[in-house]
């Protein structure tokens, strides 16, 4: 479901959940969207961004349930909606640019801050499993454009035409009409950010996007950016982002969320300060969207944004779930 839908269909809806108790949350904080829990989830535990996040986390978790590295879990779980033709903000399928080709960026990051990413890259199915092999395999952080695409194509992967008849074909009808600024407002935006906490203990994150539907040619976002789409600090904890990525580069948001909690904050709390400083800063901050998820290095979550209609999933020991996150406006 794309987003202005499920923002539509939420914005009148508080979805109702199971029992926050069958994931060992503590409690539910008073807010606009009473169904949003706080708390502990536990370890191992495994959060996502929207909807898509639910099979990406599955994924994740049979990693995280033997025993694995929170880094392969992220990275395995977030090649699923990049694989998936009806996911149109990740990956194979997604939104193109204006020129009509789709340009991807994704980062990654483990518990000992090794990291890599891609940016602008085109005609990869799986830019995480690149970004992972630029952390793993380079002494770099970020490859771009055709040098990221050589270095995937160095690597092994095949080149293929990620733009499905169905993103062509709204693009064709955008094209009628190209006033939508391209910016990611509340209706075009969905990335996957995954974050892991294994069994034993270790944290890491992956982040990975089509960006914004019909952006400039050449444009990226915060999704591929160490400090603005994800952060992992494993004596801290984790954060990863979605909505108007510029607006979480300005910030370097995901940092910010992450040294909040440095200073003590609940994930919940650190969410929520890093919405309110961005909102803060616009002059009407109801025309955007931001949203952060977070978890720390005990197992609890916390997620905020702008616009009501932001969720993420949950997966732990309890089973899984997707939460509606907490927003500034109702
Ligand atoms: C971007 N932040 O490229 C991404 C888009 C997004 O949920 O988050 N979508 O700006």
């Amino acid at each position: 479901m794309n987003s202005r839908r499920r923002f539509l269909k939420l914005s009148g809806v508080l979805a109702s959940f199971p029992a926050l108790s069958n994931l060992g949350f503590a409690s539910t904080a008073s807010n606009n969207n009473s169904s949003a829990p706080i708390g502990k989830a536990g370890k191992p535990l495994v959060v996502s961004t929207w909807e898509h996040g639910m099979p990406a986390n599955k994924v994740a978790w049979e990693h995280l349930q033997k025993g694995g590295l929170a880094i392969d879990a992220v990275e395995a779980g977030v090649m699923v909606p990049e694989a998936d033709p009806n996911v149109m903000t990740v990956g194979y399928g997604g939104y193109p640019d204006r020129e009509g080709r789709v340009t991807l960026d994704a980062c990654i990051m483990d518990h000992k801050q090794n990291c890599g990413s891609v940016a602008f890259l085109e005609n990869i199915k799986h830019p995480i499993a690149v970004a992972r092999k630029v952390m793993d395999n380079t002494p770099h952080v970020m490859l771009v454009g055709e040098g990221a695409l050589d270095f995937a194509k160095s690597e092994g992967f095949k080149e293929e035409n990620l733009l499905t008849e169905k993103a062509k074909a709204l693009w064709q009808t955008w094209k009628k009409d190209p006033s939508w600024p391209p910016q990611i407002n509340i209706e075009n935006h969905d990335t996957i950010g995954m974050l892991a906490l294994d069994k034993k203990g270790n944290l890491s994150g992956a982040c990975t996007t089509s960006g914004a539907s019909f952006k400039m040619r050449g444009r990226v976002g915060d999704s591929p950016i160490i400090g603005a789409g994800l952060y992992v600090d494993n004596d801290i904890g984790a954060a990863t982002a979605t909505g108007m990525g510029e607006l979480m580069m300005k910030t370097v948001g995901c940092f910010s969320v992450v040294e909040i909690m440095r200073q003590g904050a609940s994930p919940q709390e650190a969410c929520e300060e890093a919405v309110s400083r961005i909102a803060a800063k616009l002059d009407d901050y109801r025309q955007y969207q931001v949203g952060f998820l977070a978890i720390n290095k005990r197992g609890e979550v916390g997620a905020y944004a702008i616009q009501s209609g932001f969720n993420y999933a949950l997966q732990n020991s309890s089973g899984s779930q997707l939460i509606d996150a907490r927003s500034k406006l109702a």
